[in-house]
């Protein structure tokens, strides 16, 4: 093998075998171009000094008296940052951590126990793989991860990971969990767009099937991915970024974040941190969700930067319809003052999209916007 062939192969392997060799330097496959590298300022904090207290939806207190007030805060927040940190989000402690815990096992397993799920099948049930796009990036970006197909879990679960031997309970237990939760936050965004009711639905009991109800039932029957994100230290945070700036596809996502920061959004120009609050989810707009509100609620840039101290692991949990589903504007969204601002778009065109051109910024959901 030639030595450039040998050094793709080692890359292809992924950062966390660079990191368990004991690597120095950031190879050139990793060097980002001067202007996209992350502005760290010093190599202390490795965070520059943007931190962002994003808005806090309190899930407890939506489900109580002051609803309305709380709605308005999370039609706010999507809004105006796209991105809020969900309290009192009512998912057990300890079915969180027992993820996050078997995740860091998963990744702390010898290379040769993860690499079994490598697949270059974009629709493959389980996929471990590095970077942001392995098949397409130019450069490479320092993350290693595993995605795991989460629907329908009868014919997906045969295929998750075996090892560790609790991994495939635990990360069932944690993606039941977050769906729920997604549904519940799904219900509270269709009212504070004012399209959907909830309070009407429970007092009369045989409400007819409106468009909402149909939606909903599309995405109780959705897609659902976890992404586990393992970003071990970097020995040059500085030259490369954990993840490039990119936007989520789909309805909403679940973010899990350890104490080790590292996630920034776009926020008003400048890439902001997000600072950790434990036992919190981070929840953000994807495309589908921009679409389906014809513009009205974000789906912001968001990237990640690494550190030379910690391994931080985030656990990601994308929501949205089924893969067979046209995601459109909502109708009642659409009216002569506020016109229909993108197209009808289908999974496979995403999927075609992703495959072929430059999926990160935000390409897709600007490739899906109309004209006139
Ligand atoms: O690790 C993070 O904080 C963000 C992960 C992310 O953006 C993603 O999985 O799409």
């Amino acid at each position: 093998m030639s030595p450039a062939m040998s050094l793709e192969s080692l890359y292809q392997k992924g950062v966390k075998n660079m990191y368990d060799n004991g690597i120095q330097h950031v190879p050139g496959k990793y060097i980002l171009p001067v202007n996209e590298r992350p502005n760290i300022i010093t190599d202390e904090t490795t965070c520059p000094d943007l931190d962002l207290e994003l808005p806090v939806i309190d899930f407890a207190e939506l489900q109580g008296p002051n609803r309305a007030k709380v709605l308005k805060s999370l039609a706010y927040a999507c809004e105006n940052y796209g991105f809020f940190q969900l309290v009192n989000h009512g998912i057990p402690e300890e079915i969180v951590s027992n993820m996050v815990n078997v995740s860091k096992r998963f990744f702390e397993m010898p290379l040769s126990e993860r690499e079994k799920y490598m697949s270059a099948d974009m629709s493959s049930p389980v996929r471990y793989g590095t970077s942001f796009n392995q098949t397409n990036d130019g450069v490479f970006s320092w993350r290693d991860f595993l995605k795991l197909v989460c629907h329908p879990l009868p014919d997906v679960l045969p295929h998750w990971p075996t090892s560790p031997s609790d991994f495939r309970q635990l990360a069932v237990c944690y993606a039941k969990e977050t769906k729920i939760l997604f549904m519940m936050l799904v219900e509270a965004i269709f009212e504070s767009l004012g399209i959907k009711d909830t309070e009407k639905k429970t007092k009369q009991s045989n409400l007819e099937d409106d468009d909402e109800d149909e939606i909903l039932k599309e995405l109780e029957n959705g897609s659902q991915l976890m992404v586990v994100n393992c970003y071990p230290p970097c020995p040059q945070p500085d030259l490369t970024l954990g993840m490039p700036p990119h936007s989520d596809y789909g309805f909403l996502t679940l973010l899990h974040q350890d104490r080790v920061k590292g996630l920034q959004i776009q926020h008003q120009n400048n890439w902001v941190t997000v600072q950790p609050v434990p036992g919190s989810f981070v929840v953000n707009v994807g495309d589908h969700l921009e679409i389906f509100s014809n513009g009205r609620y974000k789906s912001v840039l968001h990237r990640v930067l690494v550190n030379s101290k910690n391994c931080r692991i985030s656990l990601a949990s994308l929501h949205s319809f089924p893969f067979t589903s046209i995601v459109r504007p909502s109708e009642k969204l659409v009216t002569e003052a506020n016109p229909k601002i993108y197209k009808d778009t289908d999974f496979a065109s995403f999927l075609n999209y992703i495959r072929s051109c430059d999926s990160k910024k935000k390409n897709f959901l600007e490739s899906r916007r109309l004209t006139n």
